[in-house]
């Protein structure tokens, strides 16, 4: 594995952090139904609604759920009727890339400090900050664009105590949540651009955000053996914001991420990885509400044991919902992936519980690679 040390992010703000981030504020879907994706992320997720906006609330254009688990928070846009920019720009979004994500949003102390500095470190505006208001208080936004039609709005709600943005009210969920919580936090969000342009991206993190690279990436070798996708990671000083970026390499095989490419219609966001702290009952209720997961070899298993050492969960456990397991010197982790959640190869989830290591799974590259293809095949796109 490629590996190469060349900066190890602290866990504790910087005084000097010259884009300070409080974490990931939300990730905005357009969809073309939002009212069953936000029962799907409801019932198979169990995600609960906490706040909604739309006809019957004064937002005559959109419909918008938002939904919640943990600090995890999604966020689920259709249009009714286009009538301004924004609403042309949703319906053709999800004409053009089917279900997907228009916005990674990040809370910041100071969404205006920190607009002003990813424009003056090369940033394209998507919208100069303003303020939206109501009974609650103020928020401050502005928005910056990355890879795709993607953009990173920039959210201080500080000066905010009401369920999500004005404009929403407050919402109870759709069905009783499950008992125990599925999952806590967005761990990483990860980007798909475009051959050869992978290390643009890993630039544009960090000089607009200052953002840095964690260490753990796929490399040239490992590309060419097994992978056909070069992967690199960026983080923010405190590792709470986390963006791994692929790009296609030219394999033995088709790669993932051109086949992501072709049906996305271009780059996009891939996959947003969850925290969870009890994996194992995670997947069995995600599982049971019908979540398809990618599947994993018996063989794995057989040695997993072997290099993997102990975890809190048997292998025989892992072995039988399918849990990958990675090691590095900082812990271990336990992670597993969906199958794309919509009709359209493109975005997909991962479940991941860290015990110390901070990695994103190496060890398990070409098991989980191998699983990517075997579905590839099946799709006839291999
Ligand atoms: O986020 C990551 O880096 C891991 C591994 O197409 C990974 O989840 C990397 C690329 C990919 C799927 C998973
Ligand atoms: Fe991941």
């Amino acid at each position: 594995m490629t590996q190469t040390t060349q900066h190890t992010p602290v866990t504790t703000a910087r005084q000097d952090d010259p884009f300070p981030v409080k974490g990931m504020d939300a990730v905005v879907f357009a969809v073309g139904n939002a009212k069953q994706a936000a029962h799907y992320y409801s019932t198979a997720f169990g995600m609960r609604l906490v706040a909604y906006s739309g006809p019957e609330n004064g937002s005559r254009e959109t419909a918008n759920y938002v939904l919640e688990n943990g600090s995890a928070r999604f966020v689920f846009t259709s249009v009714i009727k286009p009538s301004s920019t924004w609403g042309h720009f949703l319906a053709q979004h999800v004409a053009e890339h089917g279900d997907g994500v228009v916005d990674l949003a990040i809370e910041v102390p100071d969404a205006r400090r920190a607009y002003e500095y990813a424009i003056e470190h090369g940033a394209r505006s998507v919208a100069e900050p303003y303020e939206v208001k109501d009974e609650h208080g103020t928020v401050v936004l502005a928005a910056i664009a990355t890879y795709g039609e993607t953009r990173h709005t920039l959210v201080d709600r500080s000066g905010y105590d009401g369920p999500y943005l004005p404009g929403y009210t407050a919402a109870k969920p759709l069905v009783e949540p499950p008992a125990q919580r599925t999952f806590q936090a967005i761990d990483h969000c990860v980007g798909n651009v475009e051959l050869g342009r992978m290390n643009e991206w890993v630039e544009f993190y960090n000089n607009v955000m200052g953002f840095t690279n964690m260490k753990e990436f796929v490399g040239d070798d490992i590309a060419t053996e097994y992978s056909a996708l070069m992967s690199k990671v960026v983080a923010d000083g405190t590792l709470k914001v986390k963006f791994p970026l692929n790009e296609p390499a030219i394999a033995k095989k088709k790669s993932q991420i051109d086949e992501y490419l072709e049906f996305y219609g271009g780059p996009g966001v891939q996959h947003i990885a969850l925290n969870t702290n009890d994996i194992v009952q995670t997947v069995r209720t995600m599982r049971a509400a019908g979540v398809e997961f990618l599947d994993t070899p018996d063989s794995y298993y057989d040695t997993l044991g072997e290099w993997v050492g102990d975890t809190r969960v048997p292998v025989e456990t892992l072995r039988e919902l399918k849990i990958l397991a990675d090691r590095d010197e900082d812990g271990y982790l336990l992670q597993i992936f969906t199958k794309p959640v919509q009709d359209r190869p493109t975005v997909f989830f991962e479940l991941i519980e860290r015990h110390g290591s901070m990695g994103f799974g190496k060890g398990n590259f070409k098991a989980l690679f191998e699983a990517i293809e075997r579905e590839q095949e099946k799709r006839g796109n291999l």
